[in-house]
């Protein structure tokens, strides 16, 4: 029997091995998500924006956001210095050190490889010109996501660094998010969320800068806004797919009921539409958890957010190590904490997560503010094949090759050969052509 009997918690409770392959796929499956009618919704402001600019941007947000802009994107000098009180100046600037800290390291050198004599190839990083970041605004304000999509940008030397985010009521922009935006080298503010945002950084309007990739993360419209732009004349790349956030927690006998029914709530007070997984291995006390995941629940500011999160949220017990590993790997989740003993040897086995939070002592938060990884990452399972954003998101490689007249003389035959093959004879003369012509001297 799969599905245990008492379900005193909101979360259900399955066991691993008791599962066949279609019930796995149940478990393991995210929400569906029926993008037809929101493109239909999204796809005319997108429209609206590309062809009224500035004056269609700033009707989407008197309708949704009820705020009256004066400008719509300014340059970020433009703006009040904000004020923060000490404490948060500090965390802040905690999280900034660290995240830059990590994202410089990612900087590789240029590869050079002398694939034969006279044959010099390399590949070199370079910034994308100009991107648009998306902070959401909404139930939460983000201004960590600031920080996770501006460092990054200004480290790999992005010229024109765009931040979206919705105006407060009064038209402001939260403090938090500008402090953290100017810190990182922001150049532009665009007061505007949702669809109308995202069209006017893809096509760019009188005020806003037109950018060649947008980043970060959004609800469904904002979301569907970026597939649309991806897919038209607008010429701009996005991040990755986005979905609902999620965390899946593996705890042992050892792990603290108290702590991993936080981690939970801690993805789950997120949205209603949050995803959070419990893989126990034996000897965790399941009910110990779902009573503290129920306490803790109700003493949250964000308690019904929260409970609806719980209520499609789930336990899977395992027997082993191994089998929690495979569960995990099959969910691709996009945070993955590991709260065992000995968490460092679970590493070798984990394949698929977007980020790892590994022991006792690493909590999602830390990865979510300030240890220095990223926390915009691979929703819905997409862990399997995209990473989180990084530096790499930020540039893009060229490569370069150059050849002597010895490293011309010898690939140039084969180059020849195969240009005859393909029946490409301009591509086979710009060999023979240089090769027949001169000796080496000729060009000393
Ligand atoms: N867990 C969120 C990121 C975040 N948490 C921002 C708090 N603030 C998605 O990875
Ligand atoms: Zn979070």
């Amino acid at each position: 029997q799969a599905v245990a009997a008492p379900q005193s918690s909101a979360m259900r409770v399955y066991q691993a091995a008791a599962m066949d392959a279609s019930q796995l796929a149940k478990v393991t499956a995210r929400p569906r998500i029926d993008f037809t009618s929101i493109l239909g919704t999204v796809a005319p402001i997108v429209e609206d924006v590309r062809s009224r600019g500035d004056d269609a941007v700033k009707e989407y947000t008197a309708k949704f956001d009820r705020v009256q802009l004066d400008t719509v994107c300014v340059p970020i000098e433009e703006l009040p210095e904000p004020t923060l009180d000490a404490e948060t100046a500090a965390a802040f600037d905690v999280a900034y050190a660290n995240i830059s800290t990590f994202h410089t390291a990612q900087r590789s050198p240029p590869l050079e490889v002398e694939t034969m004599p006279g044959v010099r190839c390399r590949r070199v990083a370079r910034p994308i010109g100009a991107v648009g970041l998306y902070v959401p605004g909404g139930t939460a304000v983000l201004p960590s996501s600031a920080l996770m999509l501006a460092v990054p940008a200004a480290i790999a030397g992005c010229r024109t660094i765009v931040l979206a985010t919705p105006p407060r009521p009064d038209g402001t922009i939260t403090p938090e998010v500008l402090y953290c935006a100017r810190k990182a080298g922001v150049t532009h503010i665009l007061k505007a969320g949702g669809a109308q945002a995202v069209a006017a950084m893809g096509w760019g309007t009188a005020s806003c800068p037109k950018v060649d990739k947008i980043l970060g993360p959004g609800n469904q419209y904002v979301t569907a806004a970026k597939m649309v732009l991806q897919g038209s004349e607008a010429m701009v790349a996005i991040d990755m797919p986005a979905g609902p956030s999620e965390v899946l927690v593996v705890a042992d006998a050892g792990a603290d009921p108290t702590h991993v029914a936080i981690d939970l709530l801690s993805q789950a007070e997120h949205g209603p539409d949050s995803q959070a997984v419990l893989v126990a291995l034996p000897g965790v006390n399941i009910e110990a958890v779902q009573r503290e995941v129920e306490r803790q629940c109700d003493l949250l500011p964000r308690a019904e957010t929260t409970r609806k999160a719980l209520s499609h949220s789930c336990i899977v017990q395992v027997g082993s190590k191994e089998e929690a590993a495979e569960f995990s790997n099959r969910y691709a989740p996009e945070h993955l904490i590991v709260n065992v003993e000995d968490a460092e040897s679970w590493l070798p086995l984990l394949d698929n997560a977007g980020s790892v939070f590994l022991g006792r002592y690493t909590p999602e938060s830390v990865g979510d503010y300030a240890s220095g990884t990223n926390h915009v990452l691979p929703t819905y399972g997409y862990a399997r094949m995209y990473s989180g954003v990084s530096l790499d998101s930020f540039q893009k490689n060229m490569t370069v090759q150059s050849l002597t007249w010895q490293g011309l003389q010898a690939l140039g035959p084969h180059v020849a050969k195969m240009a005859a093959v393909e029946g490409l004879d301009a591509h086979r003369r710009a060999v023979t052509l240089r090769l027949g012509l001169s000796s080496p001297d000729k060009f000393d």
